[in-house]
């Protein structure tokens, strides 16, 4: 049973949404389980990074709300990058309001996220209502509810992270996993994406704290590793990233089930 969680192909098999099965065969076939964050301001930038990085990661993080210079050609544009070098997109817009807000948000607005986001992320503190409201407005998209939190002093606590487990299981049509810094749950269909990870920092002096990626992939349990600056701030980009690729992946391989 150890090994069976980590055999993706089994993982895809078990997936209670498109995109999560989706998820699991890009691993799979570009072997490969880093989540690049493009946190950058301008749309030339994030499309060279996506271009340039995409061959090594299953999927690509945005913070659209602060792209300068964003339009629906800048989404048009990492459509088609995500389907050349076949990964997802991850709009990271942390949803936190009542469902009549959240579904507007997630729709509406000048960034239309679920016409292009495959997965969006939420936190359950409103209650299931904004996992309702999110479903209602597009369950094309899958949803990963934040269950844990990189930050420095951050409120959550481990209840808060038990309770979001049990919202996660009785809306799994719709929730595909989890944003935490530890396995919150060993049912192999939710995946588990760990943010705060760098081989050089221990953190950025503004409450970010980092983990190596063995430390989040085979001590925390987490299938896909979250890095940022790691890489977008590396003297070469496409180097750190296949860096941080390899040692994800061989730790993830090698890991046993937590
Ligand atoms: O708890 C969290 C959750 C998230 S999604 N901590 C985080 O850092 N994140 C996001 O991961 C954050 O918004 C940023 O986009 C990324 C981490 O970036 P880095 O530059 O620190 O690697």
């Amino acid at each position: 049973h150890c090994m069976k969680t980590r055999d993706l192909m089994e993982r895809a098999k078990l997936a209670k949404h498109e995109v999560s099965r989706k998820i699991f065969e890009v691993m799979y076939q570009k072997q490969t389980n880093l989540c690049l964050s493009a946190d950058v301001t301008n749309s030339k930038e994030l499309l060279h990074l996506a271009e340039s990085i995409g061959p090594y990661i299953c999927v690509l993080k945005t913070h659209v709300d602060i792209i300068e210079d964003f339009d629906q050609s800048t989404c048009r544009n990492l459509l088609n990058i995500a389907h050349k070098h076949n990964f997802v997109l991850f709009e990271d817009r942390k949803f936190a309001d009542i469902g009549h807000t959240v579904s507007k948000q997630f729709t509406g607005g000048m960034f239309r996220i679920s016409e292009w986001a495959d997965v969006i992320n939420a936190h359950p503190l409103p209650g299931p209502g904004i996992i309702k409201e999110l479903k209602n407005a597009n369950k094309r998209s899958g949803c990963l509810l934040i269950g844990e939190m990189s930050t420095n002093g951050n409120l959550i606590t481990p209840a808060y992270t038990k309770a979001t487990l049990k919202m996660a299981e009785e809306n799994d049509d719709f929730v595909i996993g989890f944003i935490s810094t530890s396995r919150i749950s060993h049912d192999p269909h939710f995946l588990h994406f760990t943010p705060g990870v760098s081989l050089d920092c221990k953190g950025d002096g503004k409450g970010q704290q980092y983990l190596t990626p063995s430390e989040v992939v085979s001590k925390r349990g987490a299938d896909i590793l979250i890095v940022g600056r790691g890489i977008t701030l590396a003297h070469d980009p496409v180097a750190a990233a296949k860096v941080y690729a390899q040692e994800g992946f061989s730790g993830y391989l090698a890991a046993v089930d937590v």
